[in-house]
């Protein structure tokens, strides 16, 4: 499917508010992308499809999740907005035909992150945080960050998630603190080869 086509489809999938902020979300990539060597036209299929199983009904999720084999963890059983990205990267590979891998993967991973992101991984989960239509305290500082520094972002991005998981009481997925973890070794395994 070309772009165009898929934001059609996209569009009649998702509700208006959600479908803008996929619109949101592929702006901020491609700039991103351009910014750091990366394909912008992959970075722009990954956002306009990141979100396109957040709106299924618990009901639907569960059967998707079922028919496309995604496991469901203890975590995402209780919380189960966690689903959404790995049925995501599932729904854009059978209903969008994505064949992609990279684009896929970055959609899997796009609520939580995970251990050793690529660079479209990396732009896709800011970019879900930053794009225009985010209003939040600490958003324009984030901007900011993202347009120079990918890692930086990223680890500030995750440590605000954790930390608002952590004051409203709920479950931290091991890969949203692997991907903290990890974010921190590589950046200063980085310095230190310096
Ligand atoms: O789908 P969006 O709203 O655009 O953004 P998203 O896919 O980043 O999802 C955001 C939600 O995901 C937000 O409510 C926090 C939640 N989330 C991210 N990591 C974790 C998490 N929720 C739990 N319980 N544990 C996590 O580790
Ligand atoms: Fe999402
Ligand atoms: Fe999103």
């Amino acid at each position: 499917m070309n772009e165009s086509k898929l934001m059609e489809r996209v569009r009649t999938e998702l509700s208006e508010e959600r479908y803008l902020h996929s619109i949101g979300v592929m702006e901020t990539a491609a700039d991103l992308a351009l910014k750091n060597g990366v394909d912008a036209q992959k970075a722009r299929v990954a956002a306009l499809l990141h979100d396109c199983a957040k709106e299924l009904s618990i009901e639907e999720m569960l059967a998707k999740a079922h028919n496309h084999k995604v496991a469901i963890d203890e975590v995402s059983m209780w919380e189960m907005v966690l689903i959404h990205g790995p049925l995501g990267a599932k729904i854009a590979e059978h209903e969008y035909f994505v064949e992609d891998r990279e684009i896929l993967d970055a959609i899997e991973c796009h609520t939580t992150g995970k251990k050793d992101m690529t660079k479209l991984d990396k732009i896709i989960y800011i970019s879900d945080y930053i794009e225009p239509y985010r209003d939040f305290e600490g958003v324009s500082e984030l901007r900011r960050m993202a347009m120079e520094d990918l890692d930086v972002a990223l680890k500030f991005a995750l440590d605000f998630t954790i930390t608002d998981l952590l004051n409203t009481g709920r479950l931290i997925h091991p890969r949203t603190l692997e991907a903290r973890n990890y974010i921190i070794i590589a950046s200063s395994s980085l310095t230190a080869s310096l």
